[in-house]
């Protein structure tokens, strides 16, 4: 099976290959894409990487229902089952869910604020491409050398060279090391695109609530993953530096690396939830035709979870024995949390309520995630309790509990923002019937496969075993949920169906404003054009762009949305290859280290600092576009220039 799966990457590389140079796209690959800056441009890189680490991520999914489908299975052996719940684990979280937030980002934040592009539009390509090549280099541990397979957290001692020789784990060290670096970066740039980009008159109680939950999840960006660095790095230099830090024998302690990882780990979950959050908020607003309902408390909920979230880490080990002072303590930070995160639930009914309410496809997916989310939730609570933990730690229980806060919460969130940012990125929509279809597919299959695991929980299964015997009576109940997986399984595909589908029959967006939006980005053409705003607006409310619309409507004076200022050339940065060409030496050099090739390593990092020193010396990094270019540009959208209007 492997090696089926070997010679089909293989297959699809030449495939891609020959497709390009048949129809000669190497240099508009390389001019429109590889060496842009343009964060439009980044989103949809990143959504498409997403997707196709979804597909991944989900087949490794199904191989381990399939392996659990009935007792003594013999799909998989003990080791391949567990490579692939480590690999399925670790590229949904960091290679999944981290990019499909980080395409929201992009696709959404400048043209939310009203920015021509985020603060530092280099870095972004940058983290990019960090991004990209972590994630090749992950997935190559499957063709060269052999995955990881001590979970998706690798504590020691199980990550350990004497427990686990091969170089799986370094690959999963490195690539999530170089992964993490263009993820800290992102979260300082959008932290500063937030606070410093907005346009005139937005102040922060103006801001979008998506936005305000991109500024709580890079927060925590900034501040928890410098944990994991520390973490990898230190397991890295006991694997291949001869180290001690976690290796008890030597005087190391495996509990540092515990902690360290936690305290990113938790802030994790909420790193990809807040950004969920926030789609639901604009979905919500814009589907109901209201105004959101209790504005402040959502912004004061979202900035609570991001403080607490990330006192919480020490929940993940009530079992390791750190007293019940510690435990208590833990115990109850966690519940806490439950607290601001039902004030958003009651927030979007109350905005429902009395709305004039539509339900396309972004609409439905938030409303799919309202009662996940109750579930999920309450299933959650009973974890924090500590006592009760030490019955469901590392039980099918707690895989119910995590899958369906992260698929209910984030997968449903990203998906609702792509189905409803869609028009805004490629100008035409989705369809709607085949989003219906996946999307009752995927909802029902979820319940089926994941409710029973928390009665699997209860009835005693661990997490992590590739197969059971018959004596337990746990074979009907993971039948039912490797069903429901397959179901699943038939949602995304039609997802993927209707990608491809409405890219030639989808409706065309001629407006720019779809469906009726309220944030600035609606006011802009789809797809917006690469200097998004050619006069930049003065915001003068909440919701700028439905205010002004209400006040054309009624007559009255636009007073919401201006355009005060002239137009002017527009100010732009340049194109560069270099992130690329830097990312390509962090893999080169990713890839000596996980054999142990220092000279490789090393020659690596040579062309990461060239690539820097080069960068240094570079003055001309941008450029104007010239008036009457903005102008022509404007009019083959058929729009007056709001300076003339
Ligand atoms: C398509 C739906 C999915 C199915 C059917 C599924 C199924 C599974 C299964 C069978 C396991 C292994 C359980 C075990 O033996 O311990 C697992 C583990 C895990 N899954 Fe999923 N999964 C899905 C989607 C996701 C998503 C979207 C995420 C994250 C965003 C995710 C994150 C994880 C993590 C972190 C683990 C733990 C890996 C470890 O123990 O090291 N899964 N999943
Ligand atoms: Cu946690």
């Amino acid at each position: 099976m492997i090696y089926g799966a070997d010679v089909s990457i293989v297959l699809v590389t030449i495939a891609i290959l020959f497709v390009l140079t048949y129809y000669k796209k190497w240099g508009w690959l390389w001019r429109e894409w590889l060496t842009t800056v343009d964060h439009k441009k980044i989103g949809i890189m990143y959504l498409i990487a997403a997707i196709l680490m979804l597909f991944r991520g989900g087949v490794d999914a199904l191989l381990m229902r399939t392996q659990l489908i009935q007792p003594n299975m013999h799909f998989l052996k003990a080791q391949h089952y567990n490579e692939i719940f480590t690999t399925h684990g670790t590229l949904m979280i960091l290679f999944m869910a981290m990019p499909f937030i980080f395409a929201v980002f992009n696709v959404a934040v400048p043209l939310q604020i009203g920015a021509r592009d985020v603060a530092f539009p280099y870095l972004n390509a940058i983290s990019f491409w960090l991004f990209f090549f972590a994630a090749m280099l992950l997935n190559l541990s499957f063709v060269i050398g052999g995955s990881p397979d001590a979970g998706w957290m690798s504590y020691p001692p199980l990550s350990d060279l004497p427990f686990d020789m091969g170089p799986g784990e370094n690959y999963y060290i490195l690539a999530l090391q170089i992964t993490g670096i263009g993820s800290i970066a992102t979260g300082i740039n959008f932290f500063v695109t937030i606070l410093k980009m907005r346009a005139p008159g937005m102040t922060l109680m103006r801001l979008p609530l998506f936005c305000w939950s991109v500024l709580g999840a890079c927060i925590l960006i900034i501040v928890a993953f410098p944990a994991l660095t520390a973490a990898l790095a230190l397991l890295l230099i006991d694997r291949i530096a001869g180290g001690h830090f976690f290796t008890m024998l030597a005087g190391g302690n495996p509990m540092m690396y515990i902690n360290l990882f936690w305290v990113w780990g938790h802030p994790e979950v909420y790193i990809v939830v807040l950004p969920a959050f926030g789609v639901f908020s604009e979905v919500v607003a814009t589907f109901s035709r209201k105004r959101i309902f209790g504005y402040t408390s959502m912004v004061a909920s979202i900035m609570v979870i991001t403080v607490i979230s990330y006192l919480v880490w020490a929940h993940h080990f009530f079992t390791m024995g750190a007293g019940p002072g510690v435990n208590s303590f833990f115990a109850v930070a966690s519940m806490i949390i439950a607290i601001p995160t039902g004030v958003k639930v009651f927030t979007w009914l109350f905005t429902m309520y009395a709305g004039r309410v539509r339900v396309p496809a972004p609409m439905l997916w938030t409303l799919g995630f309202i009662p996940n989310f109750a579930i999920g939730g309450a299933t959650g609570v009973m974890l924090a309790a500590a006592p009760a933990d030490y019955q469901y730690h590392n039980s099918y229980f707690l895989i119910a509990h995590f899958h369906q806060v992260l698929i209910g919460g984030t997968v449903y969130g990203m998906i609702a923002g792509m189905y409803y940012w869609w028009p805004k990125m490629f100008g035409h929509r989705l369809n709607e019937r085949l989003a219906k279809h996946a999307f009752w597919w995927f909802n029902i299959g979820f319940y089926v496969c994941f409710m029973p695991q928390y009665f699997l929980g209860y009835m005693g299964m661990t997490r992590r075993i590739f197969t059971y015997s018959p004596g337990m009576g746990w074979a009907t109940w993971n039948l039912i949920s490797s069903i429901g997986a397959y179901m699943m399984g038939i949602g995304f595909i039609l997802i993927a169906a209707d990608i491809i589908y409405s890219a030639f029959y989808g409706e065309r967006d001629t407006t720019g404003d779809i469906w009726d939006g309220r944030t600035l980005e609606w006011s802009l053409p789809s797809p917006a054009p690469h200097y998004n705003f050619a006069v930049i607006p003065q915001v003068n409310d909440r919701d700028a762009w439905w205010e002004s619309k209400q006040q054309r409507l009624e007559g009255k004076e636009v007073t919401a949305l201006q355009y005060k200022s002239p137009l002017r050339p527009i100010h732009m940065p340049k194109s560069s290859g270099r992130p690329f060409v830097l990312s390509v030496c962090f893999f080169v050099a990713g890839f000596g280290l996980v054999f142990n090739w220092y000279i490789l390593g090393i020659l690596g990092f040579l062309g990461v600092g060239l690539c820097l020193i080069l960068r240094s010396f570079e003055f001309d990094t941008d450029y104007y576009i010239p008036i009457d270019e903005v102008q022509h540009t404007e009019k083959a959208y058929g729009r007056l220039l709001h300076g003339e209007q």
